[in-house]
């Protein structure tokens, strides 16, 4: 399952910009990893954009050497090791081995969560001989407990009252299945309320697609960005990234060592500058290089809504008189280790953002993993990708099938 898919076929394209497929010699030169093709940007400033002479420094990293593929972390139970010999691209070779591996990491990141919910849930029903009104409220409690959100919990065991009510539902073995059904059902309704805003639905030849990322401090959104530019150009997408969070210096420097890490250009200029300047630098950088892929860091201030929501306004202006469509794609970043409080900071946020999806960071770090159900319900908004680690290839993209199953077996 590629991590990244752009599918030219599924678009009625007038190919205007096609490069003629036959001859890879007149492909306008895809930009060589090497040496920045950026000329430096023009100062065209977008809006009333106050913007100094730009000092962009597209971070481009020496190594030319074989990317190293950030190590798979340790993935239980995989068969046969190959030897330590650089391995082929192989693309579909391994698919079925990849699913596996993808799945044995979910479950580890939510091993905290399976504990503190399946496991209390095994020991309520265990020798238990019908479903009774005390094993209905203990289910509740740790439902509750899990974080999918009290009204949800709620909900869901009033539903199996009713079963058990009508005798549609009798066994005290079919419970599990019973809830687990109805979180998947809880994530999947998320997903089919907007559809997914994903790189599918956007032309190829619509470049580069643009993603921005916000969220409030330190949720993650920094190293989301890492992450996503490491996989989306593992898969051989170029990528920019650009630096929109002009209000801590910090944020840029963190920004270009993930940059050099994935051994992609970094788009940036000085602190308090602003971001629709960046962006507009960004946008002009990426399309010279004819990137696939613009992903945009933004800052994670919340305590001035106003000037938040007019930042980003402004910066979606500029993309989109650059860009047809673009922003294609804007994540909101929460953190689920901040559980039912980071979800009213997020509510808080999408207020001031036109978010399209939802990326759901350090998993692996909590035993409420159930937020994910709650935050997909109460935002209404699908889950795109979950981190489940800091480490660079620690990014999952969401798939409630396999999450819920993750926190059952
Ligand atoms: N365990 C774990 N830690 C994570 C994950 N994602 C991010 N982190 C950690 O969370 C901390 C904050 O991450 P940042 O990426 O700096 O967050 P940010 O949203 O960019 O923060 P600001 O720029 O301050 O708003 C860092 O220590 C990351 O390593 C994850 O999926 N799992
Ligand atoms: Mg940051």
């Amino acid at each position: 399952m590629a991590f990244w898919n752009r599918k030219k076929s599924d678009f009625i394209s007038l190919n205007l910009n096609d490069p003629v497929e036959p001859e890879p010699e007149a492909k306008p030169a895809p930009a060589p990893q090497v040496a920045p093709v950026v000329e430096a940007p023009k100062v065209v400033a977008p809006e009333p954009v106050k913007s100094e002479p730009i000092i962009s420094t597209p971070v481009i990293p020496a190594p030319v050497s074989v990317a190293p593929v950030a190590p798979a972390p340790v993935v239980e139970a995989r068969p046969v090791l190959p030897p330590p010999v650089a391995p082929p691209p192989a693309p579909n070779l391994n698919e079925e081995e990849e699913q596996k591996g993808f799945f044995l990491r979910f479950k580890k990141a939510v091993a905290k969560t399976r504990e503190n919910f399946t496991e209390r849930i095994e020991d309520v029903i265990k020798g238990k001989k019908q479903i009774d009104a005390d094993t209905l409220e203990e289910l509740e409690e740790i439902l509750i407990g899990a974080d999918i959100g009290v009204q949800t919990a709620l909900d869901i065991i009033e539903d199996v009252r009713k079963q058990v009510d009508r005798q549609t539902l009798k066994e005290v073995g079919e419970l599990k299945a019973v809830i687990k059904q109805h979180l998947i059902d809880i994530l999947n309704k998320a997903t089919r309320a907007r559809g997914v805003a994903s790189e599918t639905a956007v032309p190829d030849d619509v470049r580069p697609y643009v993603m921005m990322v916000v969220g409030v401090n330190g949720v993650g959104k920094t190293t989301t960005i890492g992450k996503l530019a490491q996989r989306i150009k593992a898969e051989n997408n170029s990528v920019v990234i650009c630096a929109a969070d002009t209000f801590r210096a910090a944020a840029a420097d963190q920004l270009e060592i993930w940059a050099k890490r994935a051994d992609v250009p970094l788009i940036q200029q000085k602190q308090g500058t602003d971001p629709a300047a960046v962006l507009f630098d960004s946008l002009k950088a990426a399309k010279a290089r004819n990137a696939d892929v613009l992903i945009v860091d933004t800052a994670g201030r919340l305590h001035n809504k106003q000037n938040l929501m007019a930042e980003l306004e402004k910066m979606k202006r500029v993309a989109q008189k650059e860009v047809p469509g673009a922003p294609h794609e804007v994540l909101l970043v929460v953190d689920a280790v901040t559980g039912q409080n980071g979800l009213s900071q997020a509510r808080e946020f999408l207020k001031a953002a036109p978010v399209t999806g939802l990326v759901l960071t350090k998993l692996d770090g909590t035993a409420k993993g159930g937020i994910a159900v709650a935050i997909a319900k109460e935002l209404n908004l699908p889950i795109r990708y979950c981190g489940i680690g800091e480490q660079a290839d620690d990014l999952v993209v969401f798939d409630p099938q396999v999450y819920v199953d993750g926190l059952f077996e």
